[in-house]
């Protein structure tokens, strides 16, 4: 495949060989680290060869006239559905090397080292499944509303999808982050690339219901009642808590929209629940019912899963939202830079709380920062893209990201994130990602401070 952008090398999972990515399909442990040093390797070799092809002269691709100048082009609508170049097969999202599939119950990473603006398409949506993901029948799909006993609901009530569809909707632009994004890194992993550290992230444009029209609607009593508790129509009987204050506001849809179609069967398909701010995990997909009860459920996956371990021994409990966080996605682990000179830092913030406000960045591992440009629109709850511009002088450097939102949380290093939460933790990792740019024009996945 031609090499479209000279100056950096951006997707290393390209380079890794068939039968290893057979290997990271079948779940198969221990090459993680041969896998992606040949991939770095390739890419190297790849950067000498590529140096030289610019240096070049006699590029006559300006000249010459290629069949597409001369010819007739496809036909409309001969794909009565758009799919991506032919020449951007390789833009996939992904499965980890380094985690176990178990059955069909995984995790799907978004690869944000390639993606440009705020939008992540649904195609490349992140995926968690608890249990495989299924294309349900919207004819046949049904909510139910009901309270945990008679006198919460005056009027339980079953939707179907034309009742849901039919009803005023609104549409918003959120992310949804898994709560265990960015895990591995808890016990400094360094898995190779951003997809892999931060690619349980997306942001969608979505559209539904406000849940508390359908809650007014079927007479639930919003003073007794304090929580909902939300369940999926797939196997894994995913169930969570959520308290109505945050219902109230507004924010909390039943969505059947995501980027101006219908949700994407791995995203709920026909009906989801959409939860801005709020770990993803409480996004309950495939949603069939909701309960309005007077206390918090405490349900598997809010006991046994979903709790983060403290270095006192105890657990807690419904920590739910995604705090203020950051990343560089270019570039970032596993690219190469190719040549010195102007490059430009690109890369996502996002808070549970509210807006980004500012973000920073710094090429001496934390020592001196400098204030990215926020690019617009900056929405609450929503993705934020931020560039910022550098010269790379060709010695190793460290860069970082550190954003600040509007409720006044500053993302933390590492060293102040582990004071409090211990080194003990899976879930809410928002610490400040360091990458290190060497001399050779590899970017790794480093820890410091
Ligand atoms: N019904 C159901 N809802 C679910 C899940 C699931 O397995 N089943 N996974 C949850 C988790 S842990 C996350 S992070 C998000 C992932 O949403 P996505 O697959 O659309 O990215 O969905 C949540 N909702
Ligand atoms: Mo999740």
């Amino acid at each position: 495949m031609a090499m479209l952008n000279r100056f950096i090398q951006r997707a290393p999972e390209n380079f890794l060989s068939a039968r290893q990515i057979n290997d990271v399909k079948a779940g198969r442990r221990g090459f993680l680290a041969s896998a992606f040093a040949s991939a770095a390797a390739a890419a190297v070799a790849g950067a000498q060869a590529q140096t030289q092809a610019s240096a070049a002269v006699g590029d006559t691709n300006i000249l010459d006239l290629p069949a597409h100048t001369k010819g007739l082009g496809q036909p409309v609508a001969s794909r009565p559905y758009g799919q991506p170049s032919e020449f951007e097969k390789n833009l996939q999202r992904r499965e980890s090397p380094g985690l176990t599939r178990v059955g069909a119950a995984s995790v799907s990473f978004a690869p944000l080292q390639s993606l440009f603006g705020i939008i992540t398409p649904s195609g490349l949506h992140f995926e968690r499944h608890h249990q495989g993901w299924w294309d349900i029948d919207p004819s046949k799909h049904r909510l139910m509303i009901n309270g945990s006993d008679d006198s919460l609901i005056k009027r339980p009530m079953v939707f179907d999808m034309d009742d849901l569809m039919r009803l005023p909707s609104v549409s918003r632009m959120s992310f949804i982050e898994c709560g265990a994004n960015t895990a591995m890194e808890w016990n400094n992993t360094a898995v190779p690339t951003v997809q892999y550290t931060h690619g349980m992230i997306s942001c969608s444009e979505f559209t539904g219901v406000p849940l508390i029209t359908l809650l007014e609607m079927c007479g639930a009593d919003l003073k007794r009642g304090k929580f909902i508790l939300a369940e999926g129509a797939d196997g894994s009987g995913m169930t969570r808590t959520i308290p109505l204050s945050l219902i109230q506001s507004g924010e909390v849809l039943v969505a059947y929209g995501q980027n101006g179609e219908m949700l994407r069967p791995e995203n709920g398909y026909p009906l989801r629940l959409v939860v801005p701010g709020i770990q993803g995990v409480s996004w309950v997909k495939y949603l069939r019912r909701i309960e309005v009860g007077d206390m918090p459920y405490g349900t598997k996956d809010e006991t046994l899963h979903y709790v983060d371990l403290m270095p006192d021994g105890t657990h807690r409990q419904y920590s739910s939202v995604q705090e203020v966080k950051s990343v560089i996605t270019s570039p970032s682990g596993g690219q190469v830079v190719l040549q010195k000179g102007f490059h430009s830092i690109t890369g996502l913030a996002w808070s549970g709380r509210s807006k980004i406000k500012k973000v920073d960045v710094s090429i001496d591992g934390g020592r001196n920062w400098q204030a990215a440009r926020l690019e617009g629109p900056v929405l609450s709850k929503c993705l934020s893209r931020f560039n910022a511009d550098f010269v790379w002088d060709g010695k190793p450097i460290i860069l970082q990201s550190r954003a600040l939102d509007d409720s006044g949380h500053i993302q933390p290093t590492y060293q102040a994130l582990r004071a409090v939460r211990g080194g003990r933790s899976i879930y809410h990792n928002n610490a400040i990602q360091s990458w290190l740019l060497s001399e050779n024009g590899e970017v790794k996945n480093v820890q410091v401070g």
